[in-house]
């Protein structure tokens, strides 16, 4: 059986409508089909397949990251997005995890990626379709073919690529059309990072593949997003993490009324503003409502899975603090700690259906370890469910799960990372809640014996930033005389998180970014 996902793109590949514009350029759907099968046999070089080889994108947001990911798509290769927020040497780490064969760059990015491009193919965004086009239509797919690889941090060490596969990305967006009812007069505004399953998967292709236009913006701008609201032809979808909410209603509370009431009538022409990968906090729901009448739809999703429950499409049903009933085809599960059904709960969360990822690349224990018997996925969320069925997420758990502004971070790996210095003698990172991030991350240090000033904040956030994505780095920095342990010396971080937050925490010096 071939890819659902290329045939589903393929039968877009004669319309002559808007696919993709950004501040540059802009795609017919028929010119991004014939620029990504150009992309294809440069990639290709005449072979029949990549096989699925990865092929790793950093590029600027934009047509241009389109055409080298349909075309990684088409040749047969695996997608593997990646982010100009994270520094050289993490780009480098995903490209090796990832065996990637190739990289396509963009040129603003080619000075960042040099260490990922080293000993590879590389190939720039900017020409990569200016080659002749190919015979055939894409190299031999089937279903169950991995189509892109995201990285996601665990409970240990380094993240993982989740494996997704075609069947994945069709199926999603399909479900996802369905329920958000996607049609092809849709345009949605986009400002999500691609490196991830909300604005690659949840947004961006479910507006592709339902035939819908999408408007990539470079970056968010909380300014620029409510101008968007207000253009001629303007957006009828927007989808957000929870952190830009926030933002949209910091700016406009600095703007003055006329701009206020402009923002206001562009934001109610939406027929669809959802939130999703993290917790919306009800108070900014509320405001959303008091400016465009309904609260946005709030969903729940994770890069394993996809959309594992949704509010209704219909505002009257939606709750607010509530992710709504699984979708079509998605089964979910409420366990106690011995995997026994809990008709309501709270307890773990297992997800079961037809968008749950193949695993994860390289880490076979990792993948066996994640399902439980009948491919149910332990999401490692803590959920109830109200009588009529509907979900409410309360934590995670473990603590060392962190989200900040929708970025799934682990307070291991970031503290693994913060131990390569030398100057570090002992850290615990930890969640502290924030009203516009969700959760703030802050890195507990006790410094080496004379090696104080190197764990000032600003020096040892300042040598993070060289080290890992600047989303990672420690908002805060607290140094301890020593940090509070249990008879086993392991860190209590429960306790931790208290005494910070009561401003108890023994013998420290804290700054905040
Ligand atoms: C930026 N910074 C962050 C941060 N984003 N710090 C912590 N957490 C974050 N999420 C840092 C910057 O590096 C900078 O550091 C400082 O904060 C100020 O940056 P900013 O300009 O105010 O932030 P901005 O660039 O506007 O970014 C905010 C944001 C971004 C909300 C737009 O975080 C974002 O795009 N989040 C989306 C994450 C996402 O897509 N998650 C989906 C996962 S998939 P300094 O040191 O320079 O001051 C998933 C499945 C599902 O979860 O269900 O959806
Ligand atoms: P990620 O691994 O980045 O895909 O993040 C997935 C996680 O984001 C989930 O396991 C949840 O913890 C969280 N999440 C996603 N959507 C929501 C939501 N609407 N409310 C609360 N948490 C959410």
């Amino acid at each position: 059986m071939p890819s659902p996902f290329v045939t589903r793109l393929a039968s877009f590949q004669h319309e002559e409508r808007l696919a993709v514009e950004d501040d540059a350029r802009s795609r017919t759907f028929a010119e991004l089909w014939d620029r990504a099968q150009r992309v294809r046999l440069a990639l290709t070089e005449g072979a029949p397949s990549l096989e699925g080889r990865a092929v790793a994108i950093l590029v600027s947001p934009g047509a241009l990251w389109l055409e080298a990911f349909f075309g990684t798509i088409l040749a047969g290769g695996v997608a593997l997005p990646l982010s100009p927020l994270y520094p050289p040497a993490e780009l480098a780490w995903f490209g090796e995890d990832a065996r990637a064969a190739a990289v396509i760059v963009s040129e603003d990015q080619h000075e960042r990626g040099a260490l990922l491009c080293e000993g590879r193919r590389v190939l720039f965004a900017e020409t990569l379709a200016d080659g002749p086009r190919p015979e055939g239509d894409a190299a031999p797919l089937e279903p169950d073919d991995v189509a892109l690889l995201l990285y996601t941090s665990g409970t240990t060490g380094k993240p993982k690529g989740a494996m997704i596969t075609h069947a994945n990305v069709d199926v999603q967006a399909a479900i996802l059309r369905e329920a958000w009812a996607f049609g092809e007069g849709d345009r949605l505004l986009h400002a999500l990072p691609l490196h991830h399953l909300h604005g690659l998967g949840i947004s961006l292709l479910t507006t592709l593949l339902a035939g819908a236009a999408a408007r990539l913006l470079p970056r968010f701008e909380a300014r620029r997003v409510w101008e968007t609201f207000c253009r001629p032809n303007p957006p009828t979808v927007w989808m957000a993490v929870p952190t830009m909410y926030q933002k949209l209603f910091e700016a406009f509370d600095a703007a003055d009324e006329p701009t206020r009431a402009r923002w206001a009538s562009g934001a109610r022409g939406l027929r669809l503003a959802t939130s999703g990968s993290a917790a919306l906090p009800v108070t900014l729901a509320e405001r959303w409502r008091a400016v465009t009448g309904t609260i946005p739809l709030e969903r729940f999703g994770m890069t394993e899975i996809g959309v594992g429950a949704t509010n209704t499409l219909d505002p009257s049903g939606r709750r607010s603090g509530s992710v709504g009933l699984p979708p079509r085809s998605v089964e979910a599960r409420i366990v106690d700690e011995a995997g026994n059904d809990l008709e309501r709960g709270p307890g773990e969360l297992w997800i079961r259906g037809p968008s749950v990822f193949k695993g994860y690349l390289g880490r076979e224990q990792a993948t066996q370890d994640a399902f439980a018997e009948g491919r149910w996925f332990r999401t490692g969320d803590v959920a109830e469910r109200a009588e009529d069925g509907y979900l409410r997420l309360l934590g995670r758990t473990s603590v060392d799960i962190l989200k900040s502004g929708g970025y799934k971070l682990s307070a291991l790996e970031i503290e693994e990372a913060l131990r390569e210095n030398a100057a570090v003698a002992e850290v615990a990172v930890v969640g502290l809640p924030d009203e516009a991030w969700g959760e703030r991350v802050v890195a507990v240090v006790v410094a080496a014996p004379g090696r104080a000033a190197e764990c000032a904040p600003e020096v040892l956030r300042g040598w993070a930033k060289e080290r890992m994505a600047l989303y990672k780095v420690p908002r805060e920095v607290i140094v301890v005389m020593s940090l509070p342990r249990n008879a086993l010396g392991k860190v209590v971080k429960p306790e931790l998180v208290k005494a910070i937050v009561r401003g108890t925490v023994a013998n420290m010096s804290r700054t905040e970014s």
